[in-house]
């Protein structure tokens, strides 16, 4: 079962069918047994056939939250990015620590949605998407859902000085997610892949792809430290790090198109405003 956030408000994929719902979003995905709901409403009613309207960004009053340094691949990236600034082992440490580098990525109203542009920072000079799995979860800490989301990056800012990081991470377009949330009662196995196209000119210039197997730490893990100390009373959407870095000499430009795919979420693709 997806749900797809569109003008006239959420809209089920089930059955065979798309199901416009009446209820709001916020209240919609914090509903108590959220899969249950949404198995019996697309078994009263065969449904749409098609969903022709353009989707929006699937959040409502949820903030983004984001993990760091959940892969290997990411680990080695940031250390070799910062050495420059004395941060050769600095991620070293916060790969190996208990507590997972969870930062605040963005506000609801600043996440762009399928199809809408990302961006890059005029005043950085190596940016690059991050394809990551995004967790949706209610407030009362329960994970309901899965998305794709994309933490765009300026790598440089943060491999400058650790403490850029909220420069590097938190702009306009930096974040997107979509196109829709796969609920499910059960986590996603861990052979689920994640993978990434970049397309410039009708070529690929960069791709990449990982999966589940490869998070240093559970998604439930994640989630339990982020509610320890902070509650959530619309839910959030938690990203859990990228597992897939381009190459050094890679940065992104106008002009690009960012696929990022987890089947069976679907394919996130945005343009590079
Ligand atoms: O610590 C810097 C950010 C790490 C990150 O966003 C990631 O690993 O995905
Ligand atoms: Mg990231």
């Amino acid at each position: 079962m997806k749900l797809y956030l569109t003008a006239r408000g959420p809209v089920l994929q089930a059955n065979g069918g798309y199901h416009p719902l009446v209820d709001p979003w916020d209240a919609l995905v914090n509903r108590v047994e959220l899969a249950d709901y949404l198995r019996a409403v697309a078994a009263a009613s065969p449904g749409e056939p098609r969903l022709d309207e353009p989707l929006l960004a699937p959040i409502g009053a949820q903030e983004v939250w984001a993990a760091g340094v959940a892969y290997l691949r990411s680990r080695a990236a940031r250390m070799a990015e910062s050495q420059h600034a004395g941060g050769g082992d600095f991620y070293d440490r916060v790969y190996g620590a208990a507590r997972p580098e969870l930062f605040f990525k963005a506000a609801g109203w600043r996440v762009r949605g399928h199809g809408e542009p990302v961006q890059i920072r005029d005043d950085a000079n190596w940016s690059v998407p991050e394809p990551e799995l995004a967790l949706y979860v209610n407030a009362r800490g329960e994970i309901v859902g899965y998305t794709i989301g994309n933490d765009m990056s300026a790598r440089d800012l943060e491999g400058e000085n650790p403490l850029n990081l909220p420069q590097a991470k938190i702009y306009d377009g930096s974040c997107a997610l979509g196109p829709a949330v796969l609920v499910r009662d059960t986590p996603l196995p861990p052979d689920t892949s994640i993978e990434l196209t970049v397309i410039r000119s009708g070529e690929v210039v960069c791709a990449g792809s990982t999966n589940l197997s490869q998070m240093h730490r559970s998604p439930a893990e994640l989630v339990d430290w982020l509610y320890r100390a902070t509650s959530f009373p619309q839910g959030c959407v938690l990203l859990t790090g990228t597992g897939i870095v381009p190459p050094d000499d890679f940065t992104l430009r106008s002009g690009d198109e960012v696929r990022i795919a987890i089947q069976p979420v679907g394919t996130l693709v945005n343009p590079v405003q």
